[in-house]
């Protein structure tokens, strides 16, 4: 394999257009593998797997939609397939463009209009318009060498992008010419300008390719496309020096096997039972499609775009201080006034229109089993803590959200105020512990203390300028200007800010036994600002039979 293509474009330096980036390839010592894909969506799935070009098949793409592979879809539908899928995605594309869609002067306008949409290359074949698969039939006619050089020239002289790239397809050897008919093709078509040749076969064996391209020599780079020859070693093609290999149609057949499949099973079992574990989520189409960046945008220029509608609590842990309360159920379901916990926070979060929550389980997970909430599970949760629970819960957050911990109940107002606070990273502060008052020195909870760039006063409600300057257990718990309640918001920025943090404590092993305040210090020490804004009292956490107690006559109280 050769180096990851990306490295290879910076040590050379290439960072400029997809068209560049692919005359690199073609002419780059190492060979290239250029996948196919068909819409916007296969482009992508093509890139993230880590291709480093794109084949835009005209056999899959008419497949996709339906019809044949005789030019039925019109070249103008087939450019706006491709605008698509330049547009989901990076690597540069090379597009079948068949026989050009008509004479040089079709041909040249094709090219003007794939260079507008940063289309990095197109090949054609030699053969008559309009075409069929090179698979089907016998020979097929071929165009006249002059009038298919001719094409090729109109398209170079024409192409507004210098690093565009005309390849030339040899369909000789399919139609039975021969190797010299297609040796002779190829050096007319190089000599009116080509930038490569791709010489086809249809042999299931590989010797007329590598045959022609031990006479072919390094004359311009060659491109296959061994669909027929497939048990062919890739090593031979390396030996060969071709320049590029195109896997030419095998995301469409191993897509259209597994959607016969799918509608087979679900068309059987009249149910979806059984099919889940199978397919992507629907989460995955969220994430491919590129949700999160419009959840960002939302953040940069909505202004309603920092309300969060995500909330997610963190119930993976049993709460063993509650002994046998806990014993079937984790603690976010013990019954306060006849509800669980938990249902009591939800509807706290869905009255401030925090519409959809998700809780991370962990503990007898299957007790929590609430409507018209999403779970997702930390199955880790006995050996680890807080911020492994919340980490299985990002993939799923896509903007502004609020985090939970949850053994807490709060006031309405806590929530509502929180909400309207400004700052990407704001915390809800218990003034109650700040030093000198009561709660203050309380060493058995010092790690969820804070110390703020301004003390509560009384008057600071909603202010929303004040600053965590750092969070415990870093500092002496008598410095504390209160205690972080469990309840913090995130906006869209303040969300990629956080996962960034996550995902550099997963890399480098800290994640699994952090606790929340972990995160923020990390948050912190990587730039992000936390806010804090006060409460002073109103809420209430559950760690001991005691509280349970006080958390009826809170509930009964509030409201
Ligand atoms: C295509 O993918 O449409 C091609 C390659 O042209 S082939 O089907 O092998 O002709
Ligand atoms: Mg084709």
């Amino acid at each position: 394999m050769g180096v990851n293509v990306s490295q290879r474009w910076v040590a050379e330096d290439i960072v400029a257009s997809k068209s560049a980036r692919f005359r690199y390839l073609l002419h780059d010592p190492a060979l290239t593998f250029v996948m196919e894909a068909h819409n916007g969506l296969s482009a992508r799935i093509v890139e993230e797997t880590g291709f480093e070009a794109i084949w835009a098949s005209g056999l899959t793409i008419s497949a996709s939609l339906g019809v044949r592979d005789n030019n039925e879809a019109s070249w103008t539908q087939v450019l706006e397939i491709l605008e698509f899928m330049s547009d989901a995605t990076t690597v540069p594309i090379l597009v079948d463009g068949d026989t050009g869609y008509g004479n040089f002067n079709n041909f040249r306008r094709l090219v003007r209009k794939l260079c507008a949409r940063q289309i990095a290359a197109v090949c054609i074949e030699d053969k008559l318009f309009p075409k069929t698969n090179s698979f089907i039939g016998s020979a097929q006619p071929l165009a006249e060498i002059d009038e298919f050089c001719g094409k090729i020239k109109a398209g170079k002289d024409s192409q507004p992008d210098e690093d565009f790239s005309i390849i030339a397809r040899v369909e000789a050897l399919v139609s039975g010419w021969g190797a010299d008919e297609a040796l002779r093709r190829a050096e007319a078509y190089h000599a009116a300008g080509a930038d490569a040749i791709l010489i086809h076969s249809k042999s299931a064996k590989p010797d007329e390719i590598l045959a022609f391209a031990r006479e072919w020599g390094d004359r311009a780079p060659l491109v296959i496309v061994p669909t027929m020859y497939y048990a062919t070693p890739t090593q031979w093609f390396r030996d060969a020096n071709i320049s590029t290999i195109i896997w030419a149609n095998h995301n469409l057949r191993a897509a259209m096997t597994a959607m016969q499949g799918i509608s087979r099973h679900i068309f059987e079992h009249q149910s979806l039972v059984g099919v889940e574990n199978d397919i992507a989520a629907v989460r995955d189409i969220f994430d491919i499609t590129g949700n999160r960046e419009l959840r960002e945008a939302e953040g940069r220029y909505l202004s309603e775009g920092n309300a969060p509608a995500q909330g997610v609590v963190l119930a993976a842990s049993r709460g063993d201080e509650l002994a046998e309360l806990t014993r079937d159920r984790p603690k976010c379901m013990i019954e306060v006034q006849g509800q669980p916990l938990l249902r009591r926070l939800v509807k706290s979060f869905n009255d401030a229109g925090v519409s959809d929550v998700t809780v991370v389980r962990g503990y007898r997970k299957e007790a929590i089993d609430l409507p018209s909430i999403d779970t997702v599970d930390n199955d880790a949760f006995e050996t680890t803590g807080e911020a492994a629970s919340l980490q299985a819960a990002m993939p799923g957050i896509d903007g502004a959200c609020v985090i939970s911990f949850g053994d807490i109940l709060f006031r309405k107002y806590v929530l509502e105020q929180l909400l309207e606070a400004s700052g990407d990273i704001v915390l809800a502060i218990d003034a109650r512990f700040a030093r000198g008052r009561p709660g203050a020195g309380d060493t058995s909870r010092a790690v969820d203390l804070v110390r703020c760039s301004e003390s509560y006063t009384g008057a600071f409600l909603g202010a929303g300028s004040i600053t965590v300057e750092q969070v415990g257990p870093d500092f002496a718990p008598m410095l504390a200007d209160g205690r972080w309640i469990g309840l913090a918001k995130f906006s869209a920025r303040g969300v990629e800010a956080l996962r960034a943090a996550l995902e550099a404590m997963a890399a480098d092993g800290t994640l699994a036994n952090a606790d929340l305040m972990a995160v923020f210090s990390r948050l912190q020490a990587g730039g992000a600002a936390l806010h804090a804004e006060y409460v002073y009292g109103d809420w209430l956490d559950i760690h001991e039979t005691a509280d349970l107690l006080n958390a009826g006559q809170f509930w009964s109280r509030s409201a």
